[in-house]
């Protein structure tokens, strides 16, 4: 608790442009729930680097990232919105945490497996302990709540266990996370291939949609959705294109299952992809104005950052303190 609210964490990578399932899975929930909660988001550029980043291209994506979490929707006055980078504490408490985690917890891993499947040249150490660094994250903040899209439930489930480990072992020290999961986009799919997720560093561009496309390109792209060769708009599980176009549909409408089924019975699915297409347009594109002026705005964006890495280091630093302690590191005398 900070106050007498709970508290909110979460974080996406600096990796590039966001994708419409980073934003119904994560972002879009976040701006929903901030009223309520003390939130801290961060740009986990640290987590970037377990894929190789160009030092320029992390820095501009950093930005960007940054600016759009404003531009959806979060009030930098009210969250405190910072990159991981500029809070020590995150490295140093994912060391401690490190000592507390064990090898085979890490490789079970979905991600782990999947990314380093995927960059078979750099199976680094640090794709490895991600899933630490992601518990020091949303322990530093003794976060309440963690907004994550589906696929990264099984990273809380472990940041948890090492939780509940330590506090096994020195007290009280960390607050136990729940995720806290979406109703819709809780799991986008690619639109090339529904049996993966929608990710932004697919190699196809038609796989996902991103935050930035304009609404032709939007378009395009739904009109090429892979789907199946039946008619018919209804949720399946043997249907997993049209399900994944039907969720996408609800997520930006707020339709249930049930009227979109409706409204699209007998209408095939050329007028259904318009339609999610069209919708998925209408929710981006204020989103894309607000980026376009706040981009404009430098000093504003500067000041933001300098702020909240303060208030960010001013928590995270609290928890650190009492973690070292508690494992019996001296203090430093002044
Ligand atoms: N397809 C998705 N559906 C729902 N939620 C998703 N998220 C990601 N993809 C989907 C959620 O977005 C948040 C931030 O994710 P991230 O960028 O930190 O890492 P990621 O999960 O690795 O996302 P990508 O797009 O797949 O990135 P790359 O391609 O760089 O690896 C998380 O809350 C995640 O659940």
């Amino acid at each position: 608790m900070i106050g007498d609210k709970k508290v909110l964490y979460s974080a996406v990578q600096a990796t590039g442009n966001l994708t419409i399932g980073n934003y119904l899975g994560a972002l879009r929930n976040w701006v929903n729930l901030c009223d309520e909660y003390e939130c801290f988001f961060a740009v986990a550029n640290e987590h970037s680097i377990t894929v190789r980043q160009e030092p320029a291209a992390l820095r501009k994506h950093a930005r960007e990232l940054l600016t759009l979490y404003i531009a959806a929707g979060l009030d930098p006055e009210k969250n405190c919105l910072y990159y991981q980078s500029h809070v020590p504490a995150h490295a140093e408490l994912a060391w401690i945490l490190n000592c507390y985690t064990y090898m085979g917890e890490l490789s079970r891993m979905t991600q782990f497996k999947d990314k380093s499947a995927k960059h078979e040249d750099n199976v680094n150490a640090g794709l490895f302990t991600y899933p630490v660094l992601m518990a020091a994250d949303i322990l530093l903040f003794q976060a309440d709540y963690v907004p994550v899209g589906v696929d990264q439930k099984q990273h809380l489930e472990l940041t948890r266990d090492i939780a509940m480990r330590f506090n096994s072992i020195y007290g009280d020290v960390f607050t136990i996370p729940e995720v806290y999961l979406g109703k819709t986009g809780r799991k986008i799919m690619s639109l090339q291939d529904p049996s993966k997720k929608m990710s932004k560093s697919d190699e196809n561009p038609n796989a996902y949609i991103l935050m930035m496309d304009d609404k032709d390109t939007i378009i395009r792209k739904f009109k090429r959705a892979i789907t199946d060769s039946d008619t018919q708009v209804r949720y399946s599980d043997d249907k997993p294109g049209v399900s994944n176009l039907i969720d996408i549909y609800a997520s930006c409408t707020g339709k249930s299952t049930e009227e979109i089924e409706k409204e699209f019975e007998g209408q095939g699915y050329g007028q259904f992809k318009l339609a999610v297409g069209e919708a998925v347009a209408d929710v981006l594109t204020p989103i894309q104005e607000r980026y376009a002026d706040l981009s404009k705005n430098k000093d504003y964006i500067d000041g933001i950052i300098k702020n909240n890495a303060e208030k960010a280091n001013y928590f995270a630093n609290k928890t650190l303190r009492k973690v070292q302690k508690k494992v019996g590191f001296p203090e430093l005398i002044r």
